[in-house]
């Protein structure tokens, strides 16, 4: 099946960061896609990426100065979690995921999953990639996966917010957002909108932020400083609730691939103290996913 039309595939030749992780850090959000070959994308996928095996996962984790990830199920693979279960049964123990799971998933399977290194479940309510699922079906998801230990992973754009907001603190396990609630950066940081947010994390301290993605969200475009203010302010307010992945391989890119490095290089920016870096990179992944 070729790429979806103007799909762009992730950096052939990512630069060298200059900032050095510190030892046993890690990419707390990225993606396998395929190879389909093997792992066929699924039927109700909205989009059709390039091939991003582990492999190449794992040879850009060494690169950048990393030594884990955390493999987050993408919706081009819906339900259909093998590619990413593969790649965390080959890693030795340096990968954990997150799934993407239906109600007619069953015990056992999740089971499997966990024995696998699975440490929590998806709920994606981004219209352009998935299709609506009613509440009451994700509330039963997550009253079945909170026994196992496991989190919920929730992508949403930050203008939905407000309908959401009620269904999200009704959760009964750790919550981790993803990209930072995908605030609007021309609104700026002080916005009802993003303050909104922040007021979330701060009344519920089960929630937990990827300060991830400013290529997503930037107007200036690399090195995304126009985002440094979000990352920043969402750093210094929860700094033991706060994770950094490089969401490769950088799905739905809309003008160009980001560079790796140049994201690397981003951290520092929004982490600027040894002890911030050390929280957002090692010591708040490993108490999530390395329980
Ligand atoms: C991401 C973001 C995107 C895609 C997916 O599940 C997905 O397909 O997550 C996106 O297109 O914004 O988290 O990498």
């Amino acid at each position: 099946m070729p790429m979806s039309p103007g799909y762009i595939p992730f950096h052939p030749n990512p630069s060298r960061p200059r900032f050095r992780p510190p030892p046993g850090a890690v990419d707390a959000h990225c993606h396998v896609f395929g190879p389909e070959a093997k792992f066929p994308y699924a039927p109700e996928r909205k989009y059709t990426p390039c091939d991003a095996p582990k492999e190449k996962l794992f040879e850009l984790r060494d690169f950048l100065g990393f030594d884990k990830n955390v493999i987050v199920q993408a919706s081009c693979h819906s339900k259909d979690n093998r590619a990413m279960v593969d790649a965390l049964e080959s890693a030795g123990g340096k990968t954990k995921g997150v799934a993407y799971v239906g109600e007619e998933v069953t015990d056992d399977e999740l089971r499997a999953m966990d024995r696998a290194g699975v440490k929590g479940v998806r709920f994606n309510f981004v219209k352009r990639l998935v299709d609506f699922t009613p509440k009451d079906v994700l509330d039963r998801t997550a009253r079945r996966i909170a026994p196992l230990g496991w989190h919920i992973v929730i992508y949403f754009e930050m203008s939905d917010l407000p309908e959401l907001e009620a269904f999200f603190t009704s959760l009964p396990t750790t919550v981790i957002v993803d990209h930072m609630g995908t605030p609007n950066v021309a609104k700026g940081v002080d916005h009802p909108e993003n303050q909104r947010f922040h007021r979330l994390m701060r009344e519920h301290p089960n929630f937990w932020v990827k300060v991830t993605c400013p290529e997503r969200m930037t107007l200036a475009g690399p090195p995304y400083d126009d985002v440094v203010p979000f990352g920043r302010a969402l750093v210094q307010a929860f700094p033991e609730r706060v994770l950094w992945g490089t969401d490769w391989p950088h799905p739905n890119m809309k003008k160009e691939a980001p560079d790796d490095g140049i994201l690397v290089d981003y951290i520092p920016k929004i982490a600027p103290t040894a002890g911030e870096q050390r929280a957002l990179l090692v010591d708040n992944p490993l108490r999530l996913y390395w329980h």
